[in-house]
């Protein structure tokens, strides 16, 4: 376990040389018996070595994953390659209740377009949050190109909190990037449309048809989008493509590219070329070059009239005010990406074999000298190609992204038609290394590595086709994103990991020591609006509300119940049932399940959420708990009985079973055993250093937790017996023994955990 990465490594390679050491003859053989068996090599071994992670390890990097048309975020570790968690972002998921309870279904309400509810995104490209060009760990936000739509993903849960619209655009692609502190998020369009919703003939495409680019405006104490602050471009009917912001030097401006600068309309139903030969004529497309930073003082200036809730920037006023400004780049381009210390600017275009490194430094001298080629067909001033470039490297067919090492002037670029990755030296214009991947790259990742101070290592490549990687699955093959280790000169690679959800097209990656998630909510927390939320319950209160039709129910779920176990309401009423998990133990979520209501919730510890439905049919609806969250974990249960209209209650509850003294006392002397089992536990616990091991301390937190419930039942039964009620003395005997359980298996992972991880005794 304490084994150092180079100790680990010296002792697989030793072992596998195996020069003659008799001493360790067992474990020599039996890898050598592996590696023959599953015909493996010394370079797969060392490529394993780089990637395993024994139980409990960690990873270094947290990678967050667009999940394409999931809707989703992928959450997984580097170099592991382990999937940690799905994050519902545009996309209902049952597991996580996303969009089955009230506070996440107010989520996706935000995304509404036209009043339709969208149930799906297609997510492209997630960005952290930066404070000074590096990320903060506080954010992850994602686009939906399909329905123009940006979403906050807060790191301290990994919950989204919210979805903005953008009502200017009707489809999108340049964002989510964001600006060195977070100040905005980009996000630019992708196809020409009309900015009204109304019908507009495409013979009217070059007059009304417009792209657009939005920086939208991000309060980062409050962690949410202000869409009153936020500002757009208007742009021409290009085909904006993706963006990256300025830093550094650079600091204050954004560069967007496009492609279909021609503003070709197909319309190969008609006999016209479609658009692909239409979009691809010219040799050149634009890059556009925008000044945030002048644009935000002129709105804060009160310059910039207000249309559909946010401010919009005509073409006009752009070009007037100096914000906006066309370089000519080569045909289709697709990827822009603003080198660490921001003074060059790399984009990459999939019909041309360079990649074309533009100077911030010359664009800015062509700016200050006026020093254009000519202007646009909306008036916008063209900085010449040659102005502003400062080189052009050849490195093979169809880059599309680039990211950076922590090397100086080292950078990474996706070959998509060649299927490669080429290293290559920004500065001199060279190529340094390239390696195959399988196959047809689109995005490519290095860790943190499109911040200011990106740290190498790793790169994952996001390969479009998996074709004949993995164990076919049918039709539809999985994503393949391969783990190449780029720590030395050569590139290796390492591993294929199949991701079996949406094609990502981006991935970000975070040092993980710069993330600090909570593992437990405050108690009755309404985990959507980051506050206590109005129908929180604390134990004891559980109770049932009516109000004419309405009936609200709060209640409590804990080991291994849910209070109330029985729900009755009338036909027609409309039921809110609003939960509070009272755990405070890491990991025990409990989940809520009903019958034919499609009520699913998911309610980790100290979480508060409601379902709201109408019980328009009388009947009887089992609920019960979706975690397996204790060994009673099947016992947690309940009704919800839906009585039909004037109906008179008739008996009370009916006993399955009668108790005696006898069985009283037989389930106390139980307890009593079951006594001595925790305090042999307890005395293991106390007499090692256990405080010296957090996760031991919570859990002892959690088992006194449990003991004192199981005090109050024992209380509870002595009281019953003494009054000679042996049904219920019995029955609450054998409560106060479920809290002596989970006491029990609390105690003994405690002691498990202090067993392996070396606790010493102290008394
Ligand atoms: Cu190249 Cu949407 Cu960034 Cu796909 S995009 S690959
Ligand atoms: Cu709670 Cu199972």
């Amino acid at each position: 376990m304490k084994f150092s990465k180079k100790r680990t490594l010296s002792l697989l390679v030793g072992l596998t040389l195996g020069l003659g050491a008799a001493s360790s003859a067992y474990s020599q053989q039996s890898l050598q018996d592996v590696m023959k068996a599953r015909g493996l090599t010394q370079k797969d071994l060392l490529a394993a070595a780089k990637t395993y992670t024994p139980t409990g390890g960690r990873d270094e990097y947290i990678a967050v994953s667009s999940g394409g048309q999931s809707g989703q975020l992928i959450i997984y570790g580097i170099p592991s390659m382990r999937i940690l968690k799905y994050v519902a972002v545009f996309t209902p998921e049952p597991w996580q209740g996303y969009g089955f309870d009230d506070e996440s279904k107010a989520v996706l309400e935000q995304g509404r377009i036209n009043g339709k509810l969208l149930t799906y995104g297609d997510t492209h490209h997630p960005a952290f949050s930066e404070t000074n060009g590096d990320y903060d760990g506080r954010y992850v936000f994602i686009n939906d190109k399909a329905n123009p739509r940006v979403a906050v993903v807060d790191l301290k849960d990994f919950e989204t909190k919210q979805i903005v619209v953008n009502p200017f655009f009707k489809s999108e692609h340049g964002g989510a990037f964001v600006t060195p502190n977070t100040e905005y998020i980009m996000e630019a369009t992708q196809y020409a449309a009309p900015y009204s919703d109304d019908f507009v003939p495409l013979s009217k495409f070059n007059e009304v048809y417009r792209g657009g680019l939005t920086y939208w405006s991000f309060d980062k104490k409050e962690g949410r989008i202000k869409k009153e602050n936020s500002f757009v471009f208007e742009l021409p009917p290009y085909s904006q493509d993706l963006s990256d912001a300025g830093k550094g030097p650079s600091y204050g401006w954004g560069f967007t590219n496009s492609f279909c600068s021609e503003r070709y309309v197909g319309g190969i139903e008609k006999g016209r070329p479609p658009f692909e030969a239409g979009c691809s004529q010219k040799d050149t497309d634009f890059l556009h070059v925008t000044n945030w930073k002048k644009a935000a003082e002129l709105v804060k200036a009160g310059k910039v009239k207000k249309e559909k809730g946010m401010y919009l920037i005509p073409m006009k006023q752009a070009i007037a005010e100096g914000l906006l400004y066309l370089i000519p780049e080569p045909k289709s381009p697709h990827g822009v990406d603003v080198t660490p210390d921001g003074t060059k600017i790399i984009v990459a275009g999939k019909l041309d074999t360079h990649v074309s490194v533009y100077s911030f430094d010359k664009i800015m001298k062509a700016i200050k000298e006026k020093n254009f080629v000519g202007k646009d067909p909306y008036g916008i001033p063209i900085i010449g190609m040659k102005t502003a470039l400062h080189k052009q490297v050849q490195l093979g067919l169809g880059p599309l992204h680039t990211q950076m090492d922590s090397r100086k002037c080292v950078a990474y670029t996706s070959l998509y038609v060649d299927s490669q990755v080429a290293k290559w030296d920004y500065c001199e214009g060279k190529v340094l290394d390239k390696i195959n991947i399988h196959y047809n790259i689109g995005h490519l990742v290095t860790m943190e590595g499109d911040t200011v101070d990106p740290d190498g290592k790793y790169l994952v490549s996001l390969n479009k086709l998996a074709i004949d990687r993995f164990n076919p699955v049918g039709p539809l093959h999985p994503q393949n994103h391969q783990l190449i280790d780029i720590s030395g000169d050569k590139m290796q690679l390492l591993y294929d990991m199949p991701l079996p959800l949406g094609e990502p097209h981006y991935v970000v990656a975070i040092k993980a020591d710069k993330l600090r998630p909570e593992i437990r909510y405050k108690s009755g927390w309404n985990s959507r609006e980051d506050k206590r939320s109005k129908w929180r319950t604390r134990a004891g209160r559980e109770k049932i509300v009516r109000e004419g039709n309405r009936v609200d129910v709060y209640g409590t779920l804990i080991r291994s119940h849910i209070t109330p176990e029985i729900i009755e309401v009338q036909e027609g009423d409309t039921v809110s049932i609003h939960l509070t998990n009272l755990e405070r133990a890491e990991d025990e979520t409990h989940g809520f399940a009903m019958y034919s209501h499609n009520v699913n919730l998911s309610v980790e510890p100290g979480k508060t959420v409601s379902a709201t439905f109408k019980a328009d049919k009388a009947g009887v609806y089992p609920y019960y708990c979706t975690e397996f969250c204790s060994a009673l974990h099947l016992e947690m249960q309940g009704y919800l009985l839906v009585q039909p209209k004037g109906y008179k209650a008739e008996g009370g509850f009916v006993e399955g079973q009668k108790y005696t003294k006898a069985d009283y006392e037989k389930q106390v002397k139980t307890n009593v055993d079951t006594q001595a089992v925790i305090d042999s536990v307890v005395a293991f616990i106390t007499s090692h250093n256990y405080k010296d091991f957090p996760p031991v301390v919570a859990l002892v937190e959690d088992a006194t937790d449990q003991l004192g419930f199981a005090a109050e039942a024992k209380k509870k039964a002595e009281a019953f017996a003494k009054k000679g009620d042996w049904q219920n003395a019995t029955l609450w005997a054998g409560q106060w023994w479920q809290y002596q359980v989970k006491t029990a298996d609390l105690g003994l992972r405690a002691k498990t955990y202090l067993e392996e991880h070396g606790a010493k005794k102290i008394k």
